[in-house]
Order: structure tokens, then C-alpha cells, then sequence
């Protein structure tokens, strides 16, 4: 039998200083315990001990030049976790933010997650602390080619397909694909998220968002209500806030908020038209990360160094970073109101936030299942890259709407406590870890 408190201690001496990692498994842990400890298969074979440990970890060096001529160094990273449903598949970031605990943090989230999307795809993330602010295109293309000079060694079409993630758009997913090109001489789609021209799935930039509000109007619908006249706050501006707005606003929601690192913007009248959108797009480009000129440009407010969960709003989207919605921000989101809180961001909400929507009963959308759409739609991109064709975005769309559906359903059926109340989180966790951990059995070791 495992107890809780016992294994979090383990697995703290086995990683010591990587307190998101413990974070993440801590609530993975939380959710799936009765049920290892009520089977005996799963106890027989310690697969806890198992699915935390990852397959294995690179950490290299990546050096490069700036446009001043130095040479600067960064740390590179590829957590391999867990491939027992299929090859290893996750993001890259580019953050300062980025260590060794990050990394694995997000490659465990994924194994769960991308178990959750019914597709072969096992668990991996990989990236750099390498800060993208104020770089020059011509540095973010030496970065990437030195970086994928590196990762190249350890990736394939049928082993290891990364994609974007923070700090990696469609620009650096082709200064990394090209050189992986350069070097292999292949085009394999070893990379997703890749541009329209040379290999990539219509739907891919809008899947995260889109993604996020088809199972936003699940959980709407499953309390008899829609997402219609729904006001909702998104943080970051990002692709996932960008794919967000859009798909909220054809949904007849109004999204009155997007935000950055230097506040939030209140946009009375909605992020609601193209001009917006691009303008959103345009602003990420420019590589500044501020959010600021989106209320100059549209006579918006602008609140400094403030996030927006300080306003009343049906719906908190969290699209930006982990750990971005805090038990403060959470307090503040009840007291005025709040319906819904799809955590759309990997880990958005620390543990304390999310148990205070839990006991408070407000349905909680966790991470994991709702960003789901993202790497769902990478997975029907490696399936087009196999068959040698292309879908048409209908279908794409339509395969993404299926995919979210069918994992809120998922969740329900995990989830649902004996008062009828659905803890998302509960579910997405016992049925991701369900098919991985009996995949492994299956597997042996
Ligand atoms: O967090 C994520 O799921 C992603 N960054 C997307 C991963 C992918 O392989 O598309």
C-alpha cells in the first residue's frame, strides 16, 4: 500500500530542488492513489515508483553568437519520460525560467495529457533558458541551429517528436527544422507544429485555444448552461490567448481581458474582432512581451503590473505560465462570483488555488485535459506527415471538437463524486493514468 505522505518524501530525496516536478506529481498522486492502492496488479508491479521516474533526461550545452560577436551559453534540455502508448511527444521552451524541475514537470503533465487525447503519443518536453526578449531574428536563428545541432542526436519520427511551446512559434519550429534537414537530409516530420507550406496541419496554431473553449462549453453545457453572453479573463496573449478569443467570441462569449509580464489590459468592448487578433499576433512577434500597446492601440485600460483575476468575470482562462493563479487570485475570483475556471495554462493554478475551487465546488477544468487540443492536433499532424496527405481544416476542426469532447466525457466519468459534483481534475487524472500505467503492465519491464 502507498501512503501519500511517505512516497512525496522519497521522491523529494530522489529529486531534490525541483519543487514544480514534486508539485506536479503531488496532484497527479492525490487523484490516483485509491485506485493503485485497490489494485493489486498496480501494486505488485510499483508502478508509482515507475511512471515518476522518467526513461531518461539530456541536458546539454548549446553555445552560439550574438549579434555583437560573443559567444553565449545556454543550457539545453530533453526529458524523455514515458513512451509506453507511443514516442516520447511534448513541447520546447525558450524561457529564462527554464530548469531541470520545469522540465519534468511538463514532460509528466504530458504523459497524462497526451493519454488523455486518445492518440499514440507518450510523454516528453524539452527546451532552454535561453530569453528570447529583444533577440534579433538573425540570433534566434543561430540559437535554434545550435540548439537543434544538439537535440538532433536524440529525437526521430518514431521515437521523439518535440514541437512548440513558450518562446517557440512557427519561426523558431522552422530555424529547427531546417537544420535538423540540414543535418539528416530527411523529411520526416520529426517536428509538429510545422509551417502550412512544408508539412504542417491546418488548425495547429488555433488548437490549444480552440481546444480550450470546446471543452469550456462542455463544462458549461454538462451545468445546463452555454457559453453565450459568458464574460471571460484570459491572461497572457500569446497563441493559446490568441486561439482562446477567437473561438470564445464565435461561441458568443466576450473575453474582457488578456494580459503579460507588465499587467493586464481591460478591453470593455472584447477581444472580439480580427483587428484584435492580428494585433495580438503581431504584438507577441515583436519579441517585446508587453501587452501594454494593445490598450494604447484600441483606447482599452491598462492596469500595471496587476493579473486580471481582480475582476468580476463568469470564467477565469488562465493561458500564460505555471503558477500564475495564486490562493489570493483565486479568493478574490470567488468572492466575485466566478462560475468556471478552465486552467488552460500547464499547472496555471498553484495547488492551494485549485483546492479552493474544489471544496467551493466550482467546476475546475485542469491544464492537462483542457490544453489537451494543442498536442492533440501535433498528433494529427504526425498522421498526415505518415500518410503523405493533408485534411482539410473542416476535418481537422472537426477531429479536435471529437478529441475534447471525448475527454471532458472522460472526465466525468472519472470524476463524478457521489453528489453529483464533477472534480475535473480527479478525472482527467485517473483516466490519463489509467491507460499509461496499464500500457506498462502490458509492456513489462
Ligand atoms: O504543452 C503542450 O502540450 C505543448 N506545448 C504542445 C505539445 C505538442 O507536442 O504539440
Amino acid at each position: 500500500m502507498y501512503d501519500r505522505q511517505s512516497f512525496i518524501s522519497e521522491l523529494e530525496k530522489r529529486n531534490p530542488g525541483e519543487p514544480e516536478f514534486i508539485q506536479a506529481v503531488s496532484e497527479v498522486l492525490e487523484s490516483v492513489i485509491d485506485v493503485v492502492n485497490d489494485d493489486p496488479e498496480y501494486l505488485n508491479a510499483n508502478i508509482l515508483e515507475r511512471i515518476t521516474e522518467p526513461d531518461r533526461v539530456f541536458m546539454f550545452k548549446v553555445e552560439w553568437e550574438n549579434d555583437e560577436g560573443e559567444v553565449c551559453v545556454n543550457k539545453g534540455y530533453r526529458v524523455q519520460f514515458n513512451n509506453s502508448i507511443g514516442p516520447y511527444k511534448g513541447g520546447l521552451r525558450f524561457h529564462p525560467s527554464v530548469t531541470l524541475s520545469t522540465m519534468k514537470f511538463l514532460a509528466f503533465e504530458q504523459i497524462f495529457k497526451n493519454s488523455l487525447t486518445t492518440l499514440p503519443m507518450g510523454g516528453g518536453k524539452g527546451g532552454s533558458d535561453f530569453n528570447a526578449k529583444g533577440k534579433s531574428d538573425t540570433e534566434i536563428l543561430r540559437f535554434c541551429r545550435s540548439f537543434m545541432t544538439e537535440l538532433q542526436k536524440y529525437i526521430g519520427p518514431e521515437t521523439d517528436v518535440p514541437a512548440g511551446d513558450i518562446g517557440v512559434g512557427s519561426r523558431e519550429i522552422g530555424y529547427l527544422y531546417g537544420q535538423y534537414k540540414r543535418l539528416r537530409d530527411e523529411n520526416s516530420g520529426v517536428l509538429t507544429g510545422k509551417g502550412r507550406n512544408w508539412g504542417g496541419s491546418l488548425i495547429r496554431p488555433e488548437a490549444t485555444g480552440y481546444g480550450a473553449i470546446y471543452f469550456a462549453d462542455e463544462v458549461v453545457k454538462a451545468q445546463n448552461e452555454t457559453l453565450n453572453g459568458k464574460t471571460i479573463a484570459v491572461s497572457g496573449f500569446g497563441n493559446v490567448a490568441w486561439g482562446a478569443c477567437i473561438k470564445a467570441t464565435e461561441l458568443g462569449a466576450k473575453v474582457v481581458a488578456i494580459s503579460g509580464p507588465d499587467g493586464y489590459v481591460y478591453d470593455k468592448a472584447g477581444v472580439s474582432t480580427k483587428e484584435k487578433w492580428d494585433y495580438m499576433l503581431e504584438l507577441r512577434a515583436s519579441n517585446n512581451d508587453v501587452v501594454q500597446p494593445y490598450a494604447e492601440r484600441f483606447g482599452a485600460e491598462f492596469f500595471p503590473g496587476k493579473k486580471p483575476w481582480e475582476l468580476k468575470v463568469d470564467i477565469a482562462c488562465p493561458c500564460a505560465f505555471q503558477n500564475e493563479l495564486n490562493r489570493a487570485d483565486a479568493e478574490a475570483l470567488i468572492k466575485s462570483g466566478v462560475q468556471y475556471v478552465v486552467e488552460t495554462s500547464n499547472m496555471g493554478c498553484t495547488t492551494d488555488a485549485v483546492n479552493l475551487f474544489l471544496n467551493k465546488k466550482i467546476p475546475f477544468g485542469p491544464g492537462k485535459a483542457v490544453n489537451a487540443g494543442g498536442v492533440a492536433v501535433s498528433g494529427l499532424e504526425m498522421s498526415q506527415n505518415s500518410l503523405k496527405y493533408s485534411w482539410e481544416a473542416e476535418e481537422v476542426d472537426a477531429k479536435l471538437k471529437r478529441i475534447m469532447k471525448d475527454i471532458h466525457e472522460a472526465c466525468v466519468t472519472d470524476g463524478t463524486d457521489a453528489g453529483g459534483y464533477i472534480n475535473y481534475v480527479k478525472g482527467a487524472n485517473i483516466a490519463g493514468f489509467r491507460k499509461v500505467a496499464d500500457s506498462m503492465l502490458d509492456l513489462g519491464y
